[in-house]
């Protein structure tokens, strides 16, 4: 039998999910909403519908692409063209970077001169614009039109659609969902109920204990009356104008003004509700005049036809923001059958319908979602405090120009390891990631600089853009790390012990690589989606019979993970990471470093690479894996949180004789790009099998079974491959995302980059056409500039593996 299937809310993302969930066979589809049908009052009724599909986000921008795709084909979409200007010589070096966006993830788009962008809206004050950025393919959705649209095509497959029929409880037993009770006292039964409530998901999650990381925000729009220079018959592009927080449309001969300048107003639902309790547009909110003034006055600096116009109406609308800008997509762990699809913008709903129908109806979505996955989230991320603070941080930055590299500024200090203290005494630099202090270079080790120039290392210096966030100090680490021995904290690694008769099991059955080794056993495995894509990449330290330590890539191995333990308790699995430290080290020196410390032999015959150890250092219970993200010698050596700050120490004493340094992640970060080690999700993600990655050295075809087999059989010779490219230029440096062109075409992307001390080149990793062979010439866009590079064999640094097996 057909799966019954209730969605809450009959937005934009409401009815494209009914849609795509039809299409898709499952027709016995119930969609309600608590206000009228199309026009419901949620946010979706007022959307002014502007798309512009380019984002930093490869998955962003493809989610994008097939709505505006969608929408064409139901004729509610109006391609006009996206163009956005700079005011500022930053910005406009920024529009080149999205420019290179587009170029990457295949948006065509051009940039343009101050003449040509008048030519396109003549509106635009050319003294006042240093250039544009222009996307033909984006334009103007008509929300409503193409709700009702995708609405009727699920209708005519059977779905119902109740308006005026408000959701208030959400029924299940036993831990699956069973239906949904509403205001007027019906009982919808249903085996799959999906939240598109909008901003209204946050309380409905509540409901069913589920954290929904959003928070209504009302973002200022209004319309002038006519413009006197408009006849109304103009097909004017859509507008960005970034520098001032601001962005335009027509509709005919008025101009609709969006502003995120104001200060930021979270809406608190519990007022809201009462105060709209019976309005038609709970999601409007009336217009503070005061606050848009700033917005006028610079619209007509840059319009300056306004002048001779007025605002005519405007409002507060409201919408979802979240900590990091991205939706909210997937099921509750601990209620099967519900899923979330909130914090859409229109600009992406009908990909996200698409994508979410697919991971409902097959299990897999078919395209990468981490970075919109509910369960991204740490835990500390998913309080109130973290939730609020930063959403109202994506809102103040929705048009800043943000580095790759920026991290939060607040809030801070959430997460320390217990190195901490002793970090802070060697002037570490933090950077903050998954609310962790991770130094990113010690300011103590400025003094190597010099040194190592004595001895013919090179500092070269860097355009202003990619110094940012960065120090010439890494490059001193990174060299030090493979001439001597550095102190690495691993400690935000994710670990966790999975344990019990039913762990080997369980480990083998997900996971690619063979597991079945003797207790000490360290391996390399990865985790694949049944369609054979890269869920993560993990190492599992078999410890004992029943008992092994895992390394994993964040909060979403702990979902799959839990989502799949079997329900007899035959697998216990615990994240470790919290209650223990980890430190890396490396170098040439390593074995002299430790060995004095440890009563075992930690000689290469004794102790081989991947291999554990449970052991002391002097007198703290260690566990060792000779595993190295970094290339070289030597151990992660963890422990237990308490015996943190003596370990450190104890390490410390011991490096003096050998000059030991703590060393950072962006040296981590050149190594690990040297070595050829692939970084989870920006490297590669679930749309990459292991063959395209690079990565079929880790599964086991023979392997009795694993989860992603069977794809993997039936997959294609890979049409892409992940290349390891060096630039030309020692002075050149890339950050990630650049397109990169073969014969003057746009060919792929690159990943991840990073200088290399060891070559005085930039390594960056790419994805290119599997024709395009080392040796090959190829270039990269960086800004404003274009690099020569050569496609490099793997890995550029210890290809036969005698730094890091002796
Ligand atoms: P909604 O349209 O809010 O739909 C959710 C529905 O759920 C509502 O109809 C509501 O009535 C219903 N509901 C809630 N609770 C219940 C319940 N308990 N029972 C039954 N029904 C319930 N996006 C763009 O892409 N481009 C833009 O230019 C753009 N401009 C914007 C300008 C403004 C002023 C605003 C406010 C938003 C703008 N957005 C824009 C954002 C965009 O409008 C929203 O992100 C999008 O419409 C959200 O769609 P949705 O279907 O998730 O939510
Ligand atoms: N340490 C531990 N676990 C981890 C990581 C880590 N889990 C997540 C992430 N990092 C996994 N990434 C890698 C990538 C490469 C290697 C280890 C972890 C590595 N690869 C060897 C190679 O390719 O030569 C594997 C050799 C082999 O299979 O024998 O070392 O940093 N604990």
């Amino acid at each position: 039998m057909q799966p019954r299937v209730v969605i809450i809310g009959a937005g934009i993302v409401g009815t494209a999910l009914a849609d795509e969930i039809t299409a898709r066979g499952w027709t016995d589809v119930t969609v309600t909403d608590r206000g009228p049908l199309f026009r419901t009052g949620g946010s979706t009724s007022h959307a002014p519908g502007l798309v512009f599909q380019t984002n930093p986000s490869k998955t962003m921008a493809e989610l994008a692409r097939y709505t505006v795709e969608k929408f064409s084909g139901l004729g509610a979409f109006d391609t006009v063209g996206g163009l956005e200007v700079a005011t500022t010589p930053e910005r406009w070096t920024d529009l080149h970077r999205r420019h290179g966006w587009a170029t990457s993830w295949g948006i065509p788009s051009r940039l343009l001169d101050p003449e040509e962008c008048a030519r396109l809206h003549p509106l635009l004050d050319r003294e006042r614009i240093l250039g544009g950025f222009h996307t033909p393919t984006d334009g103007l959705a008509l929300a409503v039109r193409a709700a009702e649209k995708q609405a009727q095509r699920a209708i005519d497959r059977g779905a119902r659609f109740l308006g005026y029929c408000e959701v208030v409880d959400i029924v299940h037993r036993e831990g699956r969902v069973r239906g949904v009770h509403t205001a007027d006292g019906q009982d919808l039964p249903a085996d799959i109920v999906i939240s598109a409530a909008g901003f209204w998901g946050a309380e409905l999650g509540r409901r069913v204990g589920l954290t929904v990381p959003l928070v209504p925000m009302a973002h200022q729009f209004a319309k002038t009356v006519q413009v006197p220079a408009l006849d109304g018959e103009e097909r004017l592009p859509i507008l960005r104008h970034q520098d001032a927080d601001l962005y335009y449309r027509t509709y005919g001969d008025r101009i609709g003004i969006g502003y995120y300048g104001h200060t930021p107003r979270p809406v608190d639902m519990d007022n809201l509700l009462r105060d709209t309790a019976g309005e038609p547009m709970p999601s409007m909110l009336p217009f503070i005049e005061s606050e848009f003034e700033p917005a006028w006055a610079e619209s007509v600096r840059l319009l300056p036809a306004l002048g001779d116009s007025k605002i005519d109406e405007g409002f507060d609308g409201i919408f979802s923001f979240t900590p990091d800008g991205g939706p909210i997509l997937g099921e509750h762990r601990d209620l099967d059958g519900f899923w979330v699809a909130e914090a859409v913008w229109v600009t992406h709903s009908a990909g996200v319908a698409r994508a979410v129908a697919e991971w409902i109806v097959t299990g897999t979505p078919d395209i990468d979602l981490h970075e919109a996955d509910l369960h991204r989230f740490e835990d500390a991320a998913r309080s109130p405090e973290f939730i609020r603070r930063t959403s109202v941080q994506a809102f103040v930055e929705v048009y800043d120009i943000l580095h790759p590299h920026q991290y939060r500024t607040e809030p801070r200090n959430v997460r320390t390891s217990p190195f901490h203290p002793r970090q802070c005494e060697l002037e570490a630099y933090f950077f903050e990631g998954a609310l962790w202090e991770r130094p990113a270079w010690y300011e103590a080790n400025a003094g190597l600089m010099e040194e190592l120039a004595a001895d013919g290392v090179e500092f070269p210096p860097r355009d202003d853009w990619s110094s940012r966030f960065h120090s010439q100090i890494s490059i001193a680490e990174a060299k030090w790390t493979r001439t001597h021995v550095a102190l690495y904290d691993m400690t935000p690694l994710t670990r966790y012990e999975v344990s019990g008769p039913g762990a080997l099991g369980f480990l083998q059955e997900l996971t690619t690589n063979d597991i079945a080794k003797k207790p000490g056993a360290v391996t390399y495995t990865l985790l694949l989606d049944a369609r054979g894509g890269i869920r993560s990449d993990l190492t599992v330290a078999r410890l004992g019979g029943q008992l092994f330590q895992v390394g994993a890539n964040g909060p979403l191995d702990f979902d799959w993970f839990t989502r799949r333990l079997p329900g007899d308790g035959s697998v216990t699995l615990r994240d470790i990471t919290g209650g223990t430290c980890c430190v890396g080290v490396w170098g040439p020196q390593a074995r002299e470093l430790v060995q004095p410390l440890c009563a075992d032999d930690l000689s290469h015959k004794a102790f081989g690479y991947f291999k554990a150890l449970r052991t002391y250092l002097g007198s703290i219970p260690v566990t060792m894996l000779r595993v190295s993200y970094v290339g070289e010698l030597g151990w992660e050596i963890y422990t237990t949180a308490e015996y943190g700050a003596a370990l450190w120490d104890l390490l410390w004493a011991a490096g003096r004789e050998y000059r030991a340094i703590a060393a950072g992640r962006i040296a981590f970060n050149s190594l690990r790009l040297e070595k050829g080690y692939r970084s989870w999700g920006t490297d590669m993600t679930t749309e990459h099998t292991p063959d395209m990655a690079g990565l079929g050295f880790a599964v086991r075809m023979n392997k009795h079974s694993f989860l992603g087999k069977r794809a993997l059989e039936a997959a294609d010779p890979p049409a892409r491959l992940l290349r390891s490219i060096v630039l030309d230029d020692p002075h050149a440096v890339v950050l990630g995302k650049e397109p990169v062109s073969v014969d003057g075409t746009p060919a792929g992307y690159v990943t991840s980059a990073g200088y290399s001390a060891t070559i005085g080149r930039t390594i960056a990793y790419a994805w290119l056409p599997a024709s395009v062979q080392p040796g090959d010439r190829v270039e990269i866009a960086y800004l404003t500039q274009v690099f020569g590079a050569t496609v490099h064999t793997e890995p550029v640094v210890d290809p036969d593996m005698s730094l890091i097996r002796r």
